[in-house]
């Protein structure tokens, strides 16, 4: 035997130790880099773009749309694409704003809206049908979470009051809830049941008939992303962006005020009828000012978003 091979006991138990906790070290470090490859990676823009597109898109070809010229915003700069789908909410899929990272099993085709309630014609839509029963068109609008940030999107869609009319509303309707999709093998976080899922949100019918309330089906000149909430969503422009439910199959006429998912779960946080409105502070911070997405700029928060002479007289 080779008198270089014997070793006392304890050293090579040492040797053996540092060998483990050097290669524990190591699959650590792999599992730290694979975690953050997972999770912790800002993405890139293509990225954030590309698990957000859906393999089919019925009336792809309707995109980019005719702007209409009524709707602009001069005070500010329109929010760049990647910015705006890095950086989301939808409660569905996750607690947090890398939702791009987490809808590649959302399918959004095919799909259905279903327009019901207290309505003379109620209809079920297929996607196909509706994006070319209703002429798209383009309009940039400021965009306002409750969080306190904002953007400005160029969206594509029509009124909803276009849709509204064709489903008739009978004279009892007073309000109009909105239904999204209950998909958890699709949509990670809605495993967990203890929230009152599907999300749900609601308007009064003047709110939901209103001309700046949009049903959007793209952005950015090209159909929504998953984490935008394909294939067709709400968006209400005057009040916080909770209120722009994404995702719906269905859209229901009542004649009571629906409950909605956020102010089933923090009625205090959460109001019903949640208009912009810098001069009531949110429970745990200020309302007075907003934050840009993309340069981080703060600016004074207007009443209702902006749109003040438009809707300020459906709240007289
Ligand atoms: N179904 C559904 N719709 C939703 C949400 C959600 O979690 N689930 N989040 C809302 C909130 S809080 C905001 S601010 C907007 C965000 O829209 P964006 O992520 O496309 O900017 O979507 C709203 N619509
Ligand atoms: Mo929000």
């Amino acid at each position: 035997m080779n008198p270089r091979d014997i070793t006392p006991e304890d050293v090579a138990l040492n040797r053996r130790r540092w060998l483990v906790s050097a290669l524990g070290s190591i699959g650590l470090g792999g599992l730290g880099v694979g975690l953050w490859y997972a999770y912790g990676r800002p993405g890139s823009d293509a990225e954030v773009q590309q698990h957000g597109q859906a393999k089919q898109v019925p009336g792809a070809e309707l995109y980019p749309a005719p702007r209409h010229p009524d709707f602009t915003t001069a005070d500010r700069p329109l929010t760049e694409p990647a910015v705006a789908a890095r950086y989301t909410n939808f409660f569905e899929f996750s607690t947090g704003k890398s939702v791009w990272r987490y809808v590649d099993n959302f399918e959004p085709h095919p799909w259905t809206l279903e327009v019901t309630g207290l309505v003379s014609r109620p209809k079920v839509w297929d996607m196909d049908k509706l994006v070319r029963s209703f002429p798209l068109e383009e309009r940039v609008y400021r965009f306002r979470c409750v969080e306190a940030w904002a953007m400005v999107v160029p969206w594509v869609g029509f009124p909803l009051a276009k849709l509204l009319a064709q489903a008739e509303p009978l004279a009892a309707a007073r309000y109009v809830r909105f239904v999204s999709f209950d998909r958890p093998d699709q949509a990670g976080h809605m495993t967990n049941r203890r929230y009152p899922w599907p999300y749900t949100e609601g308007l009064t019918l003047a709110e939901a008939t209103h001309p700046l309330t949009l049903l959007v089906t793209g952005m950015y000149g090209q159909p929504l992303l998953k984490q935008h909430g394909a294939p067709v969503r709400l968006v209400v422009p005057w009040k916080y962006g909770f209120k722009s439910a994404k995702s719906l199959v269905r859209i229901e006429v009542t004649d009571r005020q629906p409950a909605t998912f956020w102010n089933t779960l923090v009625p205090h946080e959460y109001d019903f009828w949640a208009n912009v409105n810098p001069t009531i502070p949110h429970p745990r911070w200020s309302q007075a000012s907003e934050r840009l997405l993309g340069t981080g700029e703060r600016r004074p928060t207007l009443p209702f978003n902006g749109y003040a002479e438009q809707v300020a007289y459906l709240y007289k």
